[in-house]
């Protein structure tokens, strides 16, 4: 089994229900079990700003399947939930799905990079993360802990409604 962090968000078509309804389709899956889930956060849109504050969250899991099965699954989820890819880099969505770390693997396909290339530096990746594996090291030995302390808790807020 391999312990495997996902990230979520969303901006469109009412984020929370599209988070939600993710993790259900995440816990789910083959081979799978739900293990964690943190808080869901409110945060600015990186990128372009003509768009709706996001919904985020971060998810572990445990599962028997290989990393590209874990793709195809998560991007079946997002199609599932209504997402249209666009050609504009960072624009909304109703659900983005991202493989952040896979065990302590690195991974370089044409179709998979992990640790997700920008999670080192993304407040809305790391607070997230960190309530559900405070003591995580990356696969290139950064601690999680020095991640946060470069990375401002700005932009971002916690939200009180639960996961689930
Ligand atoms: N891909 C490669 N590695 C991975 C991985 N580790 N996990 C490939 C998932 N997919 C991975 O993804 C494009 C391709 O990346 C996939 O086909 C897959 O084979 P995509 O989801 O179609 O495109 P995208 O998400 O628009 O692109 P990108 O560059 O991954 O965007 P990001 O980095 O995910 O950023 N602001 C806030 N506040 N919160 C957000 O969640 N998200 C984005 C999207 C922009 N601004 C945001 C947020
Ligand atoms: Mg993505």
């Amino acid at each position: 089994m391999a312990r495997v962090f996902i990230g979520l968000g969303s901006n469109l078509a009412e984020p929370l229900v599209q988070l939600r309804g993710a993790l259900n389709a995440i816990a789910a899956l083959p081979g799978t079990r739900l293990q964690n889930t943190s808080s869901f956060y409110s945060s600015d849109p990186l990128g372009p700003q003509d768009q709706p504050r996001y919904v985020n969250a971060v998810a572990e899991i445990e599962t028997s399947l290989q990393p590209l099965q874990v793709l195809d699954a998560l991007q079946a989820i997002e199609l599932d939930q209504g997402r249209v890819r666009k050609a504009e880099r960072w624009g909304p969505r109703t659900l983005d799905l991202d493989i952040l770390l896979f065990d302590s693997q690195r991974i370089d396909l044409p179709r998979l990079t992990v640790p997700h290339y920008h999670m080192h530096a993304r407040a809305f990746v790391l607070y997230p993360l960190a309530e559900i594996a405070p003591d995580l090291v990356l696969p290139d030995g950064r601690s999680l802990n020095d991640l946060l302390a470069a990375c401002p808790f700005t932009g971002l807020e916690r939200l009180a409604s639960a996961p689930h």
